[in-house]
């Protein structure tokens, strides 16, 4: 998309830029008008003046009023902005003990007795930023400040945005535009987006971002010297005054390609301390660095398998190197072999992570934290839960999302996936007895990590919009939330995020919910149909390609003949994946009988006239859900050219041609699959429908 700024003014020609702090400008005001004049400031810290700006901001924007800042806390002021320390809380009847079970971040939002004063309290400065966002998001929505008294703490501890950026500019499947960290190998001179896209994060409660692309290349393995740490320094600089925590991807051969060493072997006494000395370095320019994200042994980069060494001596290392510095590794689990050979029909790539962490259990460093994908393969539209999550006990663990839409439909299509991270975190993985959730063993409660959290894949880019379409901008607001507190529903995040970036009007609140809540099952109606997956063009995966993923030299992964479909993973006669998961959930994925409808595929291979617990059959199934998918997004457009001069223009135009893309998308999806199904297996259309 074009970089649409008006030079001259430096403004933005759209609002959309500003995404879900746009703070609109309130009508009738006069219920918030007193409680805004006012900011007195408890202590002094670059958190502090980030809170005190936003509001600043905000309360200029929505309100038009100017307020004062006083740097003590004087009793007639409106609005008190502190720590639980630093505000005499005695002063407005506040035990200290409501303080007691919030964590660091934790904060207070309360309206005084007389509802004259809101006072924003956070356990440290990082819980009173979050406090500021939480009122604003109050004044946002324009709810009632009477009686206030809101205590929140996050659930999770790290709340991590990994970016896929390259120095060169370029994002790995990235959809919106190029990097607002880099350009030309090197960093960005516009500060000014970094500061504004660390306003987004933090306003939804991320706290940590790693700023490089897991695959590091050349350039970008420099980051860890002196010609780019002063740059890392500057950039983490902005991030820590919104209470973001700056890691880096790291090349796991850095010793050699840095330090000239002939080997990175982890056991090796000379990189063991060629590793010390970087840490200590990275750590003089930025003393609060958060630590290394690392993808070794994966998709062609360097890792200890190359000396004969596993993941722990691999991630090890590393981690004594950032231990005295509180520095942790998060060690990503993505590690398969991608030029395995599975036509014996047990070799099978969804084991992989499961095969090679499981058996490590208890083994790394306490500040290391594996990083599972959600699914066992790679983020398709339908997939079931990694069953490496909850089966360490001993190790910490944080699960990975991803934002940008790689499967499901590159911002081109919408595809809202708060649903989908609602279901995994609500999984029940038995792994330790009922009651083992994703999101507790994630929150690290079920088993008592001493880190954990949830990590995901960044979807944003230097278009105006910052997601393309802007309507994915929800997904990066719901996936802040939801780290924030997993069990918000996903109706209170999807209006939340519709009112702050569109206002209430009625109808264009009605529209949105309806697309949005519909649109993950819209998209996987008409893509890959009962959890099969990969039906994608190869490399760039967008668009259908029933054979054609990339690493399909060994056959499909779908298993597709004239006979039947899906991929047999039970135990007695298939890959034994099912193997993995514990109790209730092995039984019911290995039965054919009891795995759900939309896992069929996943974990049997069937005819095509079986029957599923819908009634319909597989192939009648294919066809009926595919012709369904578009005819939703054909409501989808009918019902978003409803809001044609209700939202701004700029958006409607954004979000109209993304919906033409999508129809195209649907349809080319459609025919290709139904064409593909009725050839293999000779059977037609219940309904006559035209099949291509
Ligand atoms: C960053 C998939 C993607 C790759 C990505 C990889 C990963 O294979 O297609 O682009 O690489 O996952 O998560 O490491």
């Amino acid at each position: 998309m074009e970089k649409m700024i008006d030079k001259e003014n430096q403004r933005f020609v759209t609002d959309s830029y500003h995404c879900w702090l746009q703070y609109r400008k309130i009508e009738n005001a006069d219920k918030y008008t007193n409680i805004a004049s006012t900011i007195s400031v408890a202590l002094q810290s670059v958190v502090i003046d980030s809170a005190v700006n936003e509001l600043k901001i905000a309360l200029k924007s929505m309100l038009d009023i100017v307020p004062t800042v006083q740097q003590s806390v004087e009793d007639e002021s409106s609005i008190i902005l502190g720590t639980y320390e630093s505000v005499n809380l005695n002063n407005y009847g506040i035990s200290p003990k409501l303080f007691d079970d919030l964590n660091e971040e934790g904060y207070l939002v309360k309206t005084t007795d007389d509802n004259r004063q809101v006072l924003l309290i956070g356990k440290t400065d990082k819980g009173a930023l979050y406090a500021a966002f939480h009122f604003l998001r109050i004044l946002q929505q324009e709810e009632s400040l009477i009686g206030l008294e809101i205590r929140e703490t996050p659930k999770n501890q790290l709340r991590m945005m990994n970016q896929w950026d390259n120095m060169n500019g370029s994002i790995e499947r990235g959809y919106s535009g190029n990097s607002i960290f880099f350009n030309d190998n090197d960093f960005t001179k516009d500060l000014a987006r970094i500061k504004d896209y660390a306003r987004l994060l933090s306003s939804v409660g991320i706290n940590a971002i790693s700023i490089n692309n897991v695959n590091v290349w050349e350039v970008e393995t420099k980051l860890l010297t002196k010609e780019f740490l002063p740059k890392v320094k500057e950039v983490a600089t902005i991030l820590r005054s919104y209470g973001i925590t700056t890691y880096l991807s790291i090349n796991y051969a850095s010793p050699i390609e840095l330090g000239n060493l002939p080997t990175a072997d982890p056991l090796d006494k000379e990189v063991e301390k060629w590793w010390a000395r970087k840490a200590e370095e990275i750590y003089s320019y930025i003393p609060d660095f958060g630590g290394f994200v690392v993808k070794a042994d994966s998709e062609g980069r360097p890792g200890p398998f190359t000396y004969g060494r596993g993941h722990v001596e691999g991630a090890n290392v590393l981690a004594r190197a950032l231990q005295p510095f509180n520095g942790k590794v998060v060690w990503r689990c993505f590690v398969y072999n991608c030029l395995q050979d599975w036509r014996d029909r047990k070799t099978d790539r969804a084991r992989a992570a499961y095969d090679n962490f499981k058996p490590l259990d208890g083994q790394f460093l306490d500040n290391v934290i594996l990083q599972v994908k959600n699914g066992p393969v790679d983020f398709q539209v339908r997939e079931p839960i990694s069953p490496l999550i909850g089966a360490m006990k001993e190790t910490n663990q944080v699960v990975e999302f991803q934002i940008a839409q790689e499967y499901t439909g590159q911002q081109k299509d919408v595809c809202y996936l708060v649903p989908q991270w609602k279901e995994i975190l609500n999984f029940d993985t038995y792994a330790d007895g009922e009651g083992s959730t994703v999101k507790s063993i994630v929150d690290g409660s079920h088993y008592n990590y001493s880190h954990s959290g949830i990590a995901a894949v960044s979807n944003i880019g230097n278009d105006i919009n910052w997601t393309g379409n802007t309507l994915a901008q929800a997904n990066l607001y719901g996936f802040g939330r939801l780290t924030w507190n997993p069990d918000l529903s996903t109706e209170e995040i999807t209006d939340e995020w519709i009112q702050l970036t569109f206002g209430h009007d009625p109808k264009v609140v009605e529209v949105l919910e309806f697309i949005l809540l519909q649109s993950w099952r819209t998209y996987e109606n008409y893509t890959a149909p009962l959890g099969v997956g990969w039906m994608v063009n190869p490399n760039h995966h967008y668009g259908p390609n029933v054979d054609g993923y990339e690493y399909s030299k060994w056959g499909t992964y779908h298993f597709a003949d004239c006979k039947g479909i899906g991929v047999d993973r039970t135990m007695k006669t298939g890959t034994g994946y099912v193997g993995q998961y514990f109790g209730p959930n092995a039984e019911r994925y290995n039965s054919l009988e009891d795995c759900p409808d939309e896992l069929l595929l996943f974990f049997h291979h069937v005819p095509y006239t079986h029957k599923l617990h819908s009634g319909e059959t597989v192939i009648q199934h294919i066809y009926n859900t595919h012709f369904q998918g578009v005819e939703e997004v054909e409501t989808f457009i009918k019902k978003w050219n409803e809001l044609e001069g209700k939202v701004e223009n700029w958006v409607f135009e954004n979000v109209k041609e993304r919906f033409q893309l999508q129809l195209e998308n649907a349809m080319e999806w459609r025919d290709r699959i139904n064409t593909y199904f009725y050839r293999k297996s000779g059977i037609a259309d219940e309904k006559n429908r035209t099949i291509y």
